[in-house]
This record gives C-alpha cells, sequence and structure tokens, in this order.
C-alpha cells in the first residue's frame, strides 16, 4: 500500500482515468511511464503538461516495456486478459486500478456503488443528500470525475460509483458501506460469462463494513464463504416486497411508501423520480447514507430538490396527450425492462418502443418476456435485427428520424413513446448523450413539421 515500494511505474491509457493518475503521481514526486495503445490518445494535446514531464510510449503497447515495470496502473478500458498486460501480469507485474491507488491514500470514509443499473443515480443520489443535509461529500470514480483528482478536494467523505473494470484490479477498497443494486447481463464483450461479470461486481463487498443489497436480486447478496469478505460485516436490503427489516415498498389502495423496518418514511408520488426501479434507488442510497449517519427521515427532507439525471427515464415532450420519454442511458437489457416494466402500469394506451444499436456481446434474450408488455417495437442500430427478431411484428428503421415518424404515425392519445435501447450507442452516435439529443431533436422536428 505505498508507492515507496515500487522503483518502475507505468500508467497504461492516457484517457480521464490516465492524466488524473499521471497528475497524482508527478505530485509525489514520481515520473511515471506513461502508454496508450493509441497513437494520438484523446488526452495527448489537452494536457501536454503532463506528457513533457513524464516519459510517454503512444501505439501498440510494449511488452518488454511494460515487463520492466513493477507497477502498472490500468486505465478501465483496457482489457488486462490479453496482450502485453496479460503478459505483465502473468509474469508478476503488480496490476491495479486507480481506484486501489486512491484506496491507498484516501483519509475520509467513503461509499461505493455498483451494480449493472442505477449507479450514477444512487450515486447522485447520496451525494445530493449528504450534502443538503450538511456533510462535505464529494463524489467520482465511474461517474466522471476519477476518484484520484478527488483526494486533492476539500471533504469529509466520499460517495464513488465503481465499474465493473475498476473493481477487476481493486484489492483494499475500505468503504463505510458497499452496495450492488442489481445484477444483469453487460460488459460479456470483457467477461467470460455473467458469473465472471458478477464475481467482478462481488469485489466492492471484500473490505466493507456494511453492505447494502438487494431483496429482489438474489446475485446481490453477499456471499459469506467468499475469499476475503470479512466476518463481521452487516447489512441491510432493500426490496419491493413487505419486510420487517430494512427498506421495502408497502402498497394500500392504489398508493404507495417507502417504509423502513416497518414504519411508513415517503409516499413515492412525493419522489422526484419515477418508476419502481427508481424507488429501490432511493431506498439504497438511504441505506448507505445511513452508514454515513445520516437518519432516512432526516435525509428525505431533502428529496424534493433531487434533479432527475437527464437520458434516464426522461420526459422530454408531451404533445397531443402522447408523452416522449428518453431513456437513452439504458445499454443493457436490463436497464430496458426496468423502463418496460416501471412505466407500463401508468401507460393506458399504448407503449412505443425504441431500441437496438451495439449488444455489447450479449445474446439479448431477456428482453423477450418485457417486450410482450410493448405494443410497438421500433428496431434501429447494429444489432437492431436481433432485438426485432425477439417480437412479432417488429418495424426495422434505419435512423432516429425515421424511428420517431414510425413511432408518430403509431400513437395515439394516452400512448408513451419510450426511447430505451438496450445496448449502447457508439455503432451510431458518440455517447448515449448525442443519441439522447438525436432523439429529442427528431422529437422537435417531426412535432414542427406535423
Ligand atoms: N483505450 C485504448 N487504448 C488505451 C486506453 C484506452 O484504445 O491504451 C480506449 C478504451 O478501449 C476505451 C477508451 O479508450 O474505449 C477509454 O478508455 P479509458 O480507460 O482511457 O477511459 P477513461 O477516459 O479513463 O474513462 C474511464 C471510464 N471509462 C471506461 O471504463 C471505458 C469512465 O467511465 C469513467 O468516467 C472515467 O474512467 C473516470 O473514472 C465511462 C464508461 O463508459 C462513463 N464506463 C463504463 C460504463 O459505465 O458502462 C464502464
Ligand atoms: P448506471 O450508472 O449504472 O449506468 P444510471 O443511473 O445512469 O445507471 O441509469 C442507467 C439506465 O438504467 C437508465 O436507463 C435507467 O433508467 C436504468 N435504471 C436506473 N436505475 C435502475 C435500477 N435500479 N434497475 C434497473 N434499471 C435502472
Amino acid at each position: 500500500r505505498d508507492l515507496q515500494h515500487y522503483t518502475n511505474i507505468a500508467v497504461a491509457g492516457f484517457g480521464n482515468t490516465g492524466v488524473s493518475a499521471v497528475r497524482f503521481l508527478l505530485s509525489k514526486g514520481i515520473t511515471p511511464t506513461v502508454v496508450d495503445s493509441r497513437q494520438e490518445p484523446p488526452a495527448l494535446t489537452q494536457h501536454a503538461e503532463l506528457v513533457a514531464q513524464s516519459e510517454c510510449h503512444f501505439g501498440e503497447l510494449s511488452v518488454e516495456l511494460l515487463l520492466s515495470m513493477d507497477l502498472i496502473i490500468v486505465s478501465p478500458g483496457l482489457d488486462t486478459r490479453k496482450g502485453a498486460l496479460r503478459m505483465a501480469r502473468d509474469a508478476g507485474v503488480v496490476l491495479i486500478s486507480d481506484i486501489e491507488l486512491f484506496a491507498w491514500y484516501v483519509q475520509t470514509p467513503v461509499i461505493g456503488i455498483t451494480g449493472s443499473n442505477g449507479k450514477s443515480t444512487v450515486t447522485e443520489l447520496c451525494y445530493h443528500l449528504l450534502n443538503a443535509s450538511g456533510r462535505k461529500a464529494v463524489m467520482g470514480g465511474n461517474i466522471g470525475t476519477p476518484a484520484l483528482d478527488l483526494l486533492s478536494t476539500e471533504h469529509d467523505c466520499v460517495v464513488l460509483e465503481l465499474s465493473s473494470f475498476q473493481l477487476d484490479l481493486t484489492y483494499q477498497l475500505e468503504l463505510k458501506a458497499a452496495c450492488i443494486l442489481n445484477i444483469s447481463p453487460d460488459h460479456l464483450d470483457r467477461y467470460d460469462d455473467t458469473r465472471d461479470y458478477s464475481r467482478s461486481k462481488h469485489r466492492i463487498y471484500a473490505h466493507a463494513e456494511h453492505m447494502v443489497w438487494n431483496l429482489d436480486d438474489i446475485g446481490t447478496r453477499p456471499q459469506g464463504t467468499a475469499p476475503g469478505v470479512r466476518k463481521l460485516q452487516k447489512s441491510t436490503t432493500f426490496g419491493k416486497n413487505m419486510s420487517a427489516e430494512g427498506f421495502c415498498l408497502q402498497r394500500n389502495k392504489g398508493k404507495h411508501w417507502i417504509c423502513w423496518r416497518g414504519t411508513r418514511l415517503i409516499e413515492t408520488q412525493d419522489l422526484p423520480v419515477v418508476g419502481v426501479h427508481n424507488w429501490l434507488n432511493v431506498m439504497a442510497a438511504l441505506g448507505l447514507c445511513l452508514q454515513l449517519g445520516l437518519q432516512p427521515a432526516k435525509a428525505l427532507k431533502h428529496i424534493g430538490s433531487f434533479k432527475p439525471l437527464p437520458h434516464r427515464c426522461e420526459l422530454i415532450a408531451n404533445r397531443f396527450n402522447v408523452r416522449w420519454v428518453d431513456d437513452s442511458k439504458a445499454t443493457n437489457p436490463g436497464a430496458t425492462e426496468a423502463a418496460i416494466l416501471g412505466l407500463r402500469p401508468d401507460v393506458p394506451e399504448k407503449l412505443i418502443l425504441i431500441a437496438g444499436g451495439d449488444a455489447k456481446g450479449s445474446d439479448l434474450q431477456e428482453l423477450e418476456a418485457p417486450l410482450s408488455s410493448v405494443d410497438v417495437l421500433i428496431t434501429l442500430g447494429r444489432d437492431g435485427h436481433r432485438v426485432a427478431a425477439l417480437k412479432n411484428g417488429a418495424i426495422q428503421v434505419a435512423s432516429m428520424t425515421e424511428a420517431v415518424q414510425v413511432a408518430l404515425e403509431h400513437a395515439t392519445p394516452g400512448s408513451l413513446v419510450l426511447l430505451s435501447p438496450a445496448c449502447a450507442s457508439l455503432d451510431m452516435f458518440e455517447n448515449y448523450q448525442a443519441r439522447g439529443m438525436a432523439f429529442r431533436k427528431a422529437v422537435e422536428v417531426v412535432h414542427a413539421v406535423s
């Protein structure tokens, strides 16, 4: 747990993580070797000052160079199962994530959030509730600001969103509380199978004092016997069904309440987020913040000022009694399933779904059952035909504009058009935000001309 133990230190990947790692190492008086498989990594021009102070090798990763290192801080976008990194690891070079390095130096309590879906929402919820209640929380990790950059900020606690890629190379992260929100197939281009992916998620519990997990998703339950799991860890659950312990939902005459230890805390219609999956996210955030001393009833006094995140089940237009919802951040089948099932009860007419894109190795089979709750399925993108194959009568289109036009033709008053692709966007767009903006633009255009 000390950089002083290593002589030759490399940073692999010169994107956001790489930049933060180089900056951190330089601040400790260490001159890192920086490698990136791209000839011109994105940070090259923006961070010329860091390049000038480091020893940089851009282009195909050199096995010889990596074998001469004793510690490599690996960016999450790099796959260590193959190529030069794999060889370095097999030869005994220590490979760690930026999160592991952060863990060596952080001095304030940290809470960590992982899961296939809802990580950013829960991270933002915790950040908001803690700060609104008078704590000085900072947030980062997979959500955007690299964890190492947080170390130089003023704060009294840290909220970290953690991806499976980051957890893979994290060994000693001590968390006040850790949560796996849910596990559904994702990133299967980087894992052997869902079990392998799930194992990576479970690494978040290894050194956590308290574990917050989802009673409705047994895959999130801490595996007490797993190596490295502490014996005295405590846990809190959340879930949809009534439970005397932890957080749950109580239903009565069409209304729902979030309850904690059997006591009603808040009616869900008073929450600023929609859909059952988001109510579960609120419960998870309350369970995590509790471990930093914030009582749920007190935290909920500030829930009203939480602003839902864009591109996550976001209502972008309501024209002629047809609602248009942007859920572009749904990049795997689990997220789309949650959107369909969460919104369906509130749609008296047709639920029209626009889906498809880059399926990232997923077989998409999980979507078949929820698609039976969809009235019209419109597909686009590289794997659009594979989504279309899951439902009779699906309509395949070539662009977002065409998808929106077709949706409008089918919509009746009371219908809802949902963009929830179940796939990544990179086959057609720069990122999921650009896909969401293309949807929004197309919705504006069809209404301007109709
Ligand atoms: N790359 C190369 N060669 C290299 C290094 C990277 O081709 O030598 C490519 C990668 O394959 C990837 C891209 O460059 O396509 C970016 O990789 P990176 O590791 O440099 O990424 P960073 O800019 O450091 O951003 C990473 C996270 N990205 C990934 O895990 C892919 C960001 O999460 C995170 O916000 C940031 O660190 C700070 O912690 C983004 C993400 O997409 C939002 N995460 C995935 C997800 O949420 O599904 C896991
Ligand atoms: P992540 O950071 O894990 O990608 P986000 O909060 O950005 O999570 O949401 C990503 C997608 O997952 C969105 O489409 C959102 O509607 C959906 N989602 C959010 N919370 C959940 C949940 N608890 N279960 C399933 N899907 C969810």
